[in-house]
């Protein structure tokens, strides 16, 4: 029901090419997910989604189960049905979002915290993490993990990666469903011996899937790189390796180069709804008086739904009126420009000129100071 397997590797970086398998259907990697955290992709139809390119969405454990609960979606049948996405989705734990919170107790067995509305307590271990996503029925979920804030000291760093390691392990025997492929996640903050020592850890546990989190809490790109570098020799070539939460697309381009597989980011739709648009020449916004009276496309080179039918003029006009379909269209935009971006990586992998791409590409986008 599920595998991975390796296409091709890149003969001048570690950027590989490869293909998951999925009972929802087949991922083509590097893969870019679009973010649907509540269980949609704001401002967009399931139609829309596909229409951008997408190949697998995630949402998240820890809203759908606040609301609507996951007994409710169950009933409806499981995530894809009452989203109607039959395209494979990945659920994070809610490993991340219950750490986020500023008022949360941690504990050696997991974290209590209170309803947002309600003011109820609430508890999230791993136990409780698999039976939602269990519940929730995605094609990929994720093991229960503590992702510690940056900087944190060592000792710290050391403490957490052996509760995530525990976790993980409880994570493996709660887990319900053979349709569900549980990946594991490496912590271990900044610090090589720690991510290594956690990676060889979950590794010995032989998971379907890693996934490298703690990063993109506010390291930057310098040390983002090297974790990832840090990392990557410590996990086994022949799984899909996830890097959680990542990113702009200069952090997408660089960790491909680095041997990473799949990312998720909530940017591209989330910049969308405040008018900020990528392109091949870098990030524009809409809201300027530039864009007043320009009748040209967001981008000229991108193929997309916003860009073959509607002017910057247009999109400028919809988002001072305070039309929602500035939203639509801007977030149509953004998903079909970073799907495109992982989809052109793809391509140059094949062709062994990963890197000469992402030249070109960070050249052309001005990376720096956009
Ligand atoms: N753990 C989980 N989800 C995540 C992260 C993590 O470390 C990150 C890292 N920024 C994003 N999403 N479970
Ligand atoms: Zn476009």
């Amino acid at each position: 029901m599920f595998s991975f397997e390796l296409l091709h590797q890149d003969r001048h970086s570690r950027a590989r090419r490869g293909r998951l398998q999925t009972p929802h259907g087949v991922i083509e990697t590097p893969i870019f997910m679009p973010v649907g955290t509540h269980g949609a992709l704001k401002a967009l139809t399931p139609d829309q989604v596909e229409a951008c390119g997408a190949q697998i969405i995630l949402s998240n454990t820890y809203h759908l189960h606040l609301k609507p609960g996951e007994g409710l979606v169950e009933k409806a049948g499981g995530l894809h049905r009452f989203m109607h996405w039959n395209k494979p989705i990945l659920t994070d734990s809610g490993g991340f979002q219950v750490f986020s919170l500023p008022k949360k107790r941690i504990t050696a067995d997991g974290v209590f915290f209170r309803h947002e509305v309600s003011g109820e307590e609430i508890f999230l271990g791993p136990q409780q993490a698999m039976e939602i996503q269990n519940a929730l029925g995605a094609d990929i979920i994720m093991a229960f993990d503590e992702c510690i804030p940056y900087p944190s000291d060592i000792g710290y760093a050391r403490q957490s990666i052996q509760k995530t390691l525990r976790w993980a392990e409880c994570c493996l025997k709660a887990h319900r469903r053979s349709d569900q492929a549980l990946f594991g996640i490496v912590q271990g903050s900044v610090y090589p011996e720690l991510r290594r020592e956690c990676a060889e850890q979950l590794r010995q546990l032989d998971f379907p899937g890693y996934a490298i989190g703690g990063v993109s809490v506010g390291e930057g790109l310098e040390l983002l790189k090297k974790v990832v570098d840090d990392t990557e020799p410590h996990l086994p070539a022949d799984k899909p390796r996830y890097l959680m939460g990542v990113g702009l697309p200069e952090d997408i381009l660089e960790s491909i180069e680095r041997g990473m597989d799949m990312f998720d980011c909530v940017i591209p739709t989330r910049y969308a709804r405040s008018a900020t648009l990528f392109t091949s020449r870098g990030k524009l916004r809409l809201t300027h008086r530039r864009y007043r009276r320009d009748f040209f496309p967001v981008d000229a080179s991108c193929g997309c739904y916003c860009c073959r039918n509607f002017s910057r003029a247009y999109l400028h006009h919809l988002y001072n009126a305070n039309e929602i379909l500035s939203a639509t269209l801007a977030a149509i935009h953004n998903v079909h420009f970073y799907l495109d971006l992982v989809r052109q990586a793809r391509e140059a992998i094949e062709q062994n000129r990963f890197s000469a791409f992402k030249a070109s590409f960070l050249q052309q986008y001005g990376a720096a100071g956009n």
